[in-house]
């Protein structure tokens, strides 16, 4: 581990504290106190230390390396003895990442897989079991993956900046370089695989001219480098690409996607990246979107863009992973027909069956932009004949950058458990993005990285959860967010029973927290423009991001019906569909994202919009108070920097919850004329 005190949280969830229960230590000393790790691929000695480490921290001794029991593991072509012991599971049907955890009462505990990166799933899963305190005998566990790619995305730039990112500079790059040494990418690489990640690209989707180089001889070696880092931890590492490369640094004159000298270019490219990168993941692709260059340029479609990158990447096992946030970014406010919710389904919805079979969409899990509160996008089970991944923002971009706590898992679980109805009712989102609803084998989950170099690695402490937690789901979207949440506390900080449920209450009430002292009922932005940090009902109301709220003196909200407003409810499937476009159906918590009400309009709560504007922000600010409050009655019980710094968090959280708890309050309140039933201070 790295010599960065214990303290700042840098060691996160993989802190194998000693456990200082002697029953239980006991109990795991007669089980693990030897273990045998066959092979020694760069992955299996990553696993093999790590087994090694954590077990002596945990249990205050080293273990030895024994093939007489205690732990063996290896993959099952290594080992007669494991392959019988493990006759009984099917690992064709476990696949390369899957693995299996097998004790009886007593003797060894057996860890196989049909790979080494399934062994060292498996050591992580059994040393979460001992963080934990969880029993280890009698365990018969097979484990597979629900999603082929469990990718992490880096919005790092090479000078060091980190777009949305909060929590310090880039921890891969400064003054436009690599940086030298790599311990901590090390122990990033050690915290991303024990939850399972797979895959990773390393630089910012808005690829500026200095990242542009990031696949040419200048920059190779070093991409080489740290892909061969990640690659002992079982994760694939993928670059962002300039579309327009083949003009910025091949010197083409055109970056036109059917033009064979382009083509030609981008194989060739492809060539010079396998040589240094042998199992480079591929390319990840954000084009014609937000000034970024893309086909549209030469008259060509999404779907030949992506194909010629794919032809390219194709004889290499490479892929391409193509965004679909594409929309209109300098729209007239004025123009109350285009609808930027539209837009990604708009542009790809017709294109589907159209892509190579090595490209995956990349879908934004709402339709807009990361917002507390949006529908799912209509594109998951709207795509029938394409692999897709669902992308979520780890980032808090607008869920108080990791300034305000807000654990993120509830809002991807609702996002992942919501019935498309693509193939009848069952069809999840889920089951649309890995693939599974419609027999692909390719597909899974995305996020936007929430990582830089704060000694906590994520800015709040707490914060840490979201990218445990986003790892965890990813593997298994079937988890809760609380056994989720209770995971990671304790193997954060401890089996103590009253830790573990004050945190797990803050974690699990934070996102409703937020949502209620922010934009209300769906209809989201409300914030400054640029950082996006912070109020302001107006900040994008007359822009041309296709941002709107149209509050007036009677009322707010977007009319996205077919029968009266812009179409965007008939994107969905039904009963979906009929759900959102019909007012008295609508959900309460997305009705201003649907439909244009008056603030006397009632909702299913009961309340009148106005007054729900009211609660909600009063509660909200009350609420977030209480963070504060039950954080406090931690102290003493839980390591002091630790709760320092998140008690610093929360004292700011309260402050600007009550920030925004007056901005919007009195702006509704002077817009409509309608006061508070409770009559509170409005100014
Ligand atoms: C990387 C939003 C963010 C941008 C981001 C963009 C995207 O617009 O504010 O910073 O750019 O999404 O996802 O491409």
């Amino acid at each position: 581990m790295n010599p960065v005190s214990t303290d700042s949280g840098y060691a996160c969830w993989l802190r194998y504290e000693y456990i200082e229960n002697a029953s239980l230590r006991e109990s795991y000393l007669s089980s693990c106190s030897c273990y045998s790790l066959l092979g020694d691929s760069f992955i299996l000695m990553n696993a093999r230390k790590q087994l090694a480490e954590a077990l002596s921290s945990m249990l205050g001794r080293v273990p030895t390396e024994s093939d007489t029991g205690g732990i063996i593991a290896g993959t099952i072509d290594s080992s007669t003895e494991l392959r019988q012991i493990t006759a009984q599971y099917d690992f064709d049907e476990l696949g390369e990442e899957g693995y299996v955890i097998h004790s009886e009462t007593e003797g060894p505990i057996y860890l196989a897989a049909a790979s080494d990166k399934g062994v060292l799933y498996a050591v992580f899963h059994l040393l979460r079991l001992l963080q934990l305190g969880a029993n280890v005998r009698n365990i018969h566990i097979g484990e597979k993956p629900a999603n082929a790619l469990r990718m992490i995305n880096h919005w790092d730039n090479m000078d060091g900046s980190v777009e949305r990112g909060y929590a310090g500079r880039s921890i891969f790059y400064r003054d436009n370089g690599f940086i030298p040494h790599t311990d901590r990418l090390e122990d990033y690489a050690r915290l991303l695989a024990s939850v399972g990640i797979n895959a990773i690209t390393i630089n910012n989707v808005n690829v500026h001219p200095r990242e542009t180089e990031l696949i040419t001889a200048g920059l190779l070696p070093d991409v080489a480098k740290v892909a061969d880092l990640f690659r002992g931890y079982g994760i694939r590492l993928y670059l962002s690409i300039n579309f327009a490369a083949p003009i910025e640094i091949g010197g083409l004159e055109t970056a036109d996607p059917l033009d064979p000298n382009v083509a030609a270019w981008w194989r060739d490219k492809a060539k010079e990246i396998y040589d240094y990168v042998p199992d480079f993941g591929g390319f990840l692709v954000k084009a014609d979107s937000e000034f970024r260059p893309g086909p549209f340029t030469y008259g060509r479609n999404h779907a030949d863009g992506a194909n010629m990158l794919a032809d390219a990447l194709a004889p290499y096992g490479g892929e391409v992973i193509w965004r679909c946030f594409v929309y209109n970014c300098l729209q007239d406010w004025r123009d109350r027909s285009t609808d930027r919710a539209k837009a990604a389904y708009d542009h790809f919805k017709p294109l589907d069956g159209q892509f190579r079979d090595n490209v995956l969409l990349q879908i934004k899990n709402g339709p807009m932009d990361f917002q507390v509160r949006e529908p799912v996008s209509p594109l998951f089970g709207g795509l029938k004949a394409t692999s897709t991944l669902l992308e979520v923002q780890i980032a808090q971009e607008y869920t108080g950058q990791q300034r305000h706590l807000c654990y993120l898992v509830p809002q991807w679980k609702e996002v992942l458990d919501f019935d498309t109805f693509a193939r009848g009712e069952g069809s999840s989102v889920a089951k649309a993005a890995s693939g599974a609803l419609f027999g692909r084998s390719r597909g899974g989950m995305a996020a936007v990285s929430n990582v830089g170099d704060d000694a906590n690695w994520t800015g709040h402490l707490l914060a840490q959860a979201n990218l445990y937690g986003y790892g965890r789901l990813a593997w298994s979207p079937a988890l809760g967010a609380d056994e989720i949440a209770k995971e990671w506390i304790m193997q954060t900080f401890g089996r103590d029973l009253t830790i573990i449920n004050i945190i797990q209450n803050m974690l699990l009430s934070s996102l409703e927290i937020y949502e209620s002292y922010t934009a209300p009922l769906g209809v989201g932005w409300m914030v400054n423009p640029h950082h996006h940090y912070g109020p302001n009902v107006d900040g994008y109301e007359y822009s041309k991001w296709g941002t709107y709220h149209f509050a007036d003196h009677e009322g707010i909200g977007v009319d996205r019906t077919a029968g009266t407003g812009t179409g965007y409810a008939s994107q969905y499937h039904p009963p979906q569909s009929a759900r959102y476009e019909s007012l008295a159906d609508c959900p309460d918590e997305l009705l201003l994202f649907f439909h244009h009400v008056p603030y006397t309009h009632v909702l299913k709560s009961g309340k009148t919009v106005i007054q729900h504007i009211y609660d909600s922000h009063f509660e909200g600010a009350e609420q977030a108070a209480d963070l504060l409050a039950q954080w406090n009655s931690l102290e003493g019980r839980i390591d002091e920097g630790c709760f320092r710094q998140v008690r610093e968090r929360l004292i700011h959280q309260e402050e600007h919850a009550r920030e925004w708890r007056d901005v919007i309050n009195t702006y509704f309140y002077r817009k409509s004329g309608i006061p508070d039933e409770r009559s509170r201070k409005i100014y």
